[in-house]
């Protein structure tokens, strides 16, 4: 009754866009090839297995809900439930801290392949592709500066740590038989007013040149812009317009986290000039409440517009989408999924948008058609088909998961 009910919805939804010129099936099995590059670090509010440091860097997470993962066998025990709420392959984006250090102090700077090998192994065993991050917060050497430090022997330790991270991401690379993207972002920055703003971006270049030198073809690099750090609110060496300069210079890929603007900022009118210049973009969806909040990624205005914008670029294969959120005050489970759904219905909605048709107005200067067009195109059947998606997929359809991670709350992460 169930699956009839969502067939004879979609039939109708079908219809309703081929009228206006939408193939429906088409844009599913589109969705269906873009992986979400799932971030660790929502199960167990970014701690970590390197030594449990409270986090720093300018980034914090709010809540203690109960269940946070706490070893890696519980990291990879939520991560598997997730798995099964989702439609699609997706991908495990793992930080430097989240290495399987076997209970030693392995530091920053001696961190090898050997401490990942079991993430490879468990990742290839259940279907999901690699992606990397450099560590910098939640170190005794991370102070205000990392690679933008003039104190050579801190910024060496960082270029040492970055470059051992790129190695890293190219066996992940190399194994999994498709590119790891590895992101860079550093917390650099003052609390106060500094005088030498030009100074620590001219070291952070060069400390950036050094680290992408080496070439490594299995892994791709991003470097990831933000405006401010909680404590360091007066300046950002790796500010947007610093990496927007970087990444078109060198050809590096740009990484976006929405959650790294203004609530009320247009951050999607940024992908149509990002892409003219850098080869590729790393999103990193999340939603800004006041500040860089990180709340769990929603189906807002904001996320709609970024992912219209993608397609309307024709770019979905040349935008990684990954998520970037710590919410600890409600279910993590249940966070990951929502925000991951989220992205997924941006992405149809995007991709269900009439765009030829919406693109003749405009040609024709028909600026009431358009807009009419646009308005009406919200309310198009967009959930039927979305159902169908998940249920085509063997997932659970509309709130069905919540049932399933009450249950799965009841059985696991209410005992830890
Ligand atoms: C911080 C950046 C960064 C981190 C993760 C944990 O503002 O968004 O991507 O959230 O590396
Ligand atoms: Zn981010």
């Amino acid at each position: 009754m169930r699956d009839e009910l969502i067939l004879k919805a979609y039939e109708i939804a079908r219809e309703r866009y081929a009228q206006l010129g939408v193939d429906t099936d088409k844009a599913i099995a589109q969705l269906e090839q873009v992986p979400i590059s799932l971030h660790c670090w929502q199960t167990d509010d970014v701690v970590g297995f390197e030594r449990g440091e409270a986090l720093s860097g300018g980034i914090q997470t709010t809540g203690n809900y109960p269940g946070r993962a706490r070893t890696i066998d519980e990291v990879r025990q939520d991560i598997e439930k997730v798995q099964t709420l989702l439609a699609g392959n997706h991908r495990l984006n793992l930080h430097e801290i989240y290495g399987d250090f076997k209970g030693k102090l392995v530091d920053r700077d001696e961190v090898g392949v050997e401490h990942f090998q079991s993430w490879i192994d468990w990742a290839k065993e259940h279907n999901l592709k690699l992606d990397f991050n450099s560590t910098s917060f939640s170190h005794p050497k991370s102070g205000n500066l990392t690679l933008a430090n003039p104190n050579k022997e801190i910024r060496d330790f960082w270029i040492e740590h970055t470059k051992r991270c790129r190695r890293i991401a190219n066996a992940m690379g190399e194994a999994q038989g498709d590119p790891c993207i590895m992101n860079i972002w550093v917390h650099d920055g003052s609390k106060d007013l500094t005088v030498e703003r030009m100074r620590y971006r001219q070291i952070l270049a060069d400390s950036l040149d050094e680290i992408l030198a080496e070439n490594l073809p299995h892994m791709k690099s991003c470097v990831e812009a933000k405006l401010f750090g909680i404590g360091l609110e007066s300046y950002t060496v790796g500010s947007h317009d610093f990496f927007a300069g970087y990444c078109a210079s060198r050809k590096v890929i740009y990484t976006l986290d929405t959650g790294h603007y203004e609530q009320s900022e247009n951050v999607s009118d940024i992908i149509p000039s990002l892409l003219l210049f850098v080869p590729e973009l790393m999103l990193h969806v999340s939603r800004p409440v006041r500040w860089d909040s990180d709340h769990v990624t929603i189906m807002n205005d904001q996320t709609l517009d970024l992912f219209k914008e993608i397609v309307r670029a024709d770019a979905l294969d040349r935008a990684h989408v990954g998520l970037d959120y710590f919410d600890a005050s409600i279910n993590r489970i249940g966070a990951y999924v929502i925000g991951t759904r989220a992205t997924q219905k941006c992405i149809l909605q995007a991709l269900l948008e009439p765009l030829p048709k919406l693109r003749a107005y405009e040609d024709a200067d028909k600026g009431f058609q358009r807009l009419a067009l646009l308005e009406e195109a919200k309310s198009l059947p967009f959930g039927a088909v979305f159902d169908y998606f998940n249920m085509k997929n063997n997932v659970p359809v509309g709130e069905e998961f919540i049932g399933e991670i009450e249950q799965y709350e009841r059985d696991i992460t209410s005992k830890r």
